[in-house]
């Protein structure tokens, strides 16, 4: 059987719970399959910034995954990792044209690390591997690879959305990045949204033909692209919350707010995320619906996130004096409405804590999927389950349409939605609660893997293996 070599921006520690949607599934998926993960081991190493000449690629096998890993320079981690995918790319794609800043020195920093990631995978490759690479950092992957001479099968996963055609075209490597796409078998997205807006894309800016078999043609090549929406493995979950951490947290939430309602929000403290807009939501909340003065209670843990980047530490700012705000104006001396977690809390804790909310407040203004709303869905008590009030911009929305859905940019709806969610009555919590839990057991993460790589394998092989125009050999000749 081949082997499965998954490649991202960062591997996993395994020995730990991972925080991050990507982490989350590709450790659970690679898990079940086994094979290799390469990336980046998360430090930056003292060098040369021009050469790559000291960068060793370190192994280590646990359990069935073997991980690869190497180290970045100062230059390369500025200019790839902070500049192009987190200054351009994770804002454009999220619909921020407004933090994006096109430096040029980043994109050339983007294209280096891409080439440096596939002249230290080919050695480590066998002939029939089937290679996964995820997500917008590496989106040049494959054309670097096959400008090396790479004939494996290679995919690649898009996590976060994909912008409409005049959002992408924005960037000015567009038609470039989405040209390299075309060096891989098979292109997965998130949703249909996201696949109607590649689609519009390579057809409008690249006159591209689509094909039977959800293929499209252009730059004289053949992808096949297709919605795989990622799920969580459902059992491991709701066994978690299970567990005796699991069940005294649960405990411990269910005492301390025995006389409240409690709402939850966790997220990365991210400006896709839309935590402003939802403590202005819950605070309309409290203006507009007193009955929940004293008795709604917002926890909102933000887990730290890429802190080294200018717009994080702005949003940090803005969430610490939103939420001092709210519990100055309404707090009283024995009720707090918001506790504002700026930390990390353990993967364990947080089914107990789902399970206790009455409401979870999964509010991005754009989200690729959003695995909370999943792992929330997951941890109900069947008989009690408790409202997921869900963005219309989260990819979960195609999915999960009997939550409450919501626009975020609009508090004063947000705020009724809310409302609506703490009057439900049970029979129809438990009614959509049923009906959300057969949805993602169906769609797990086991069946957005297994559906992935059938489709890969199965993928008609694009007619030529030559270097997609723009990438290193092509540059060389
Ligand atoms: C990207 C896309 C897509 C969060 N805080 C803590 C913590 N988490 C865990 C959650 C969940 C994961 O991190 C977050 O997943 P999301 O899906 O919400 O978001 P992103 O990290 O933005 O991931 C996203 C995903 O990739 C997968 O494709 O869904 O759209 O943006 O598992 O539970 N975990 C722990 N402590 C925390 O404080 N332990």
């Amino acid at each position: 059987m081949s082997r499965l070599v998954v490649v991202s921006n960062r591997t996993a520690d395994l020995r730990k719970a991972a925080a991050g949607g990507l982490a989350v599934a590709v450790k659970e998926s690679l898990q079940q399959t086994g094979g290799m993960w390469f990336g980046w081991s998360g430090k930056i190493r003292d060098a040369a910034p021009e050469s790559d000449s000291e960068t060793s690629v370190r192994l280590q096998t646990i359990g069935n995954i073997q991980l690869a890993t190497l180290d970045l320079n100062q230059q390369d981690y500025d200019s790839y990792y902070l500049g192009y995918a987190n200054d351009v790319l994770w804002p454009v794609f999220h619909y921020r044209l407004d933090l994006a800043n096109f430096d040029v020195r980043f994109a050339a920093g983007y294209r280096r690390v891409n080439q440096l990631f596939a002249r230290k995978l080919l050695p480590l490759l066998r002939p029939d591997d089937i290679i996964w690479v995820h997500d917008y950092h590496l989106i040049p992957l494959a054309a670097e690879l096959r400008a090396m001479g790479c004939g494996n099968r290679i995919g690649f996963f898009l996590h976060v959305p994909m912008p409409p055609p005049l959002i992408m075209a924005a960037i000015p490597e567009h038609e470039w990045l989405m040209r390299s796409l075309f060096a891989y078998d098979l292109a997965g997205f998130q949703s249909e949204a996201d696949v109607t807006h590649f689609t519009h894309y390579v057809e409008s800016e690249a006159g591209a033909d689509a094909l039977p078999g959800a293929q499209l043609r252009a730059f004289n090549r053949t992808l096949r692209v297709g919605a795989y929406p990622i799920g969580i493995d459902v059992d491991e979950f709701a066994a978690l919350a299970q567990d005796r951490e699991g069940v005294e947290m649960f405990d411990r939430m269910r005492q301390e707010y025995s006389r409240r309602r409690l709402l939850l929000g966790v997220d990365r403290l991210d400006y896709s995320k839309g935590l402003p807009q939802r403590v202005h939501a819950f605070r309309e909340l409290l203006a507009n619906y007193p009955e929940n003065r004293n008795s709604a209670t917002l926890i909102q843990i933000a887990s730290p996130s890429r802190e080294d980047v200018g717009a994080y530490d702005d949003l940090r700012r803005e969430m610490d004096s939103l939420c001092g705000a709210i519990n100055g104006d309404f707090g009283e001396l024995d009720w707090m409405p918001v506790r504002y977690i700026h930390r990390n809390v353990a993967r364990k804790r947080l089914p107990g804590l789902y399970r206790a909310s009455r409401v979870a407040l999964v509010t991005p203004l754009r989200d690729g999927m959003n695995l909370v709303a999943k792992e929330f869905i997951a941890a109900q008590d069947p008989g009690d389950p408790g409202v997921l009030v869900l963005s219309r911009f989260a990819g979960a929305a195609e999915q999960l349409k009997e939550a409450l859905l919501v626009n975020p940019y609009d508090t004063h709806g947000t705020a009724h939605v809310i409302q609506r969610a703490l009057t439900m009555s049970i029979e129809e919590r438990i009614s959509r609660h049923t009906a959300l839990m057969g949805r993602i057991r169906q769609f797990d993460v086991h069946w957005w893997s297994s559906s992935f790589l059938r489709d890969l394998l199965a993928a008609e092989r694009s007619d030529d293996r030559e270097p997609v125009p723009g990438h290193s050999a092509d540059r060389a000749s």
